[in-house]
C-alpha cells in the first residue's frame, strides 16, 4: 500500500469543486486517511514549493496558493503515487488527458485544481507537512 498527498487548491475550493474532485477520488479507488481544510501564509507555501524557489512563476503560485483555503487529502492505494498523478494529469490542463481532473476542470498551468506528489520520498516529506502521524487513520482490512 503507498500513500500520496493530493491538495484541493484554492481554485478548486473557490469553484465549489470539492466535492466533485473528492467523488471522482473515490471512484477511483483511492482511500481517504487524512484530510483538513488550511489557509497556507507565504512562508509555509514557500516552504512547500522551496524547490521552485528560482523559477520565475514562483512568486505567483506563492500568491495564488495562500489566495484562499485548500484541502490537503492523504491517500492510500495500492501505487497511490503514479496513479494519482494519472488521474490529475499533466501540469498543464491543456496538455492534459481527456477525462483527466485538471482537463476537466483546471484554467492554467498555475490554477491547476490539484497538487499530487511526485515520488515516494517528496510524498513522504508532504504528508509531515500537514498531517502528524495521529491525524492520520489507520486502515485496517474490513
Ligand atoms: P505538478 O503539480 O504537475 O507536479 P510541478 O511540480 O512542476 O507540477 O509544479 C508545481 C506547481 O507549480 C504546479 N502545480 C503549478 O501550480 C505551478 N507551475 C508549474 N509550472 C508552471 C508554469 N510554467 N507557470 C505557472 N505555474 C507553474
Amino acid at each position: 500500500m503507498e500513500r500520496t498527498l493530493a491538495i484541493l487548491k484554492p481554485d478548486c475550493v473557490r469553484k465549489k469543486l470539492v466535492g466533485k474532485v473528492i467523488d471522482r477520488i473515490l471512484e477511483e479507488g483511492f482511500t481517504i486517511i487524512g484530510m483538513k481544510m488550511v489557509k497556507l501564509d507565504s512562508n509555509t507555501a514557500g516552504a512547500f514549493y522551496a524547490v521552485h524557489r528560482e523559477r520565475p512563476f514562483f512568486n505567483d503560485l506563492v500568491s495564488f496558493m495562500t489566495s484562499g483555503s485548500c484541502v490537503p487529502v492523504v491517500l492510500e492505494k495500492v501505487n497511490a503515487i503514479q496513479d494519482f498523478r494519472k488521474l490529475i494529469g499533466a501540469t498543464d490542463p491543456e496538455k492534459a488527458e481527456e477525462g483527466t481532473i485538471r482537463k476537466l476542470y483546471a484554467d492554467s498551468k498555475e490554477q491547476n485544481i490539484v497538487h499530487g506528489s511526485d515520488a515516494s520520498e517528496t510524498a513522504i516529506v508532504e504528508i509531515g507537512f500537514f498531517f502528524s502521524n495521529k491525524e492520520l487513520v489507520e486502515i485496517t482490512a474490513e
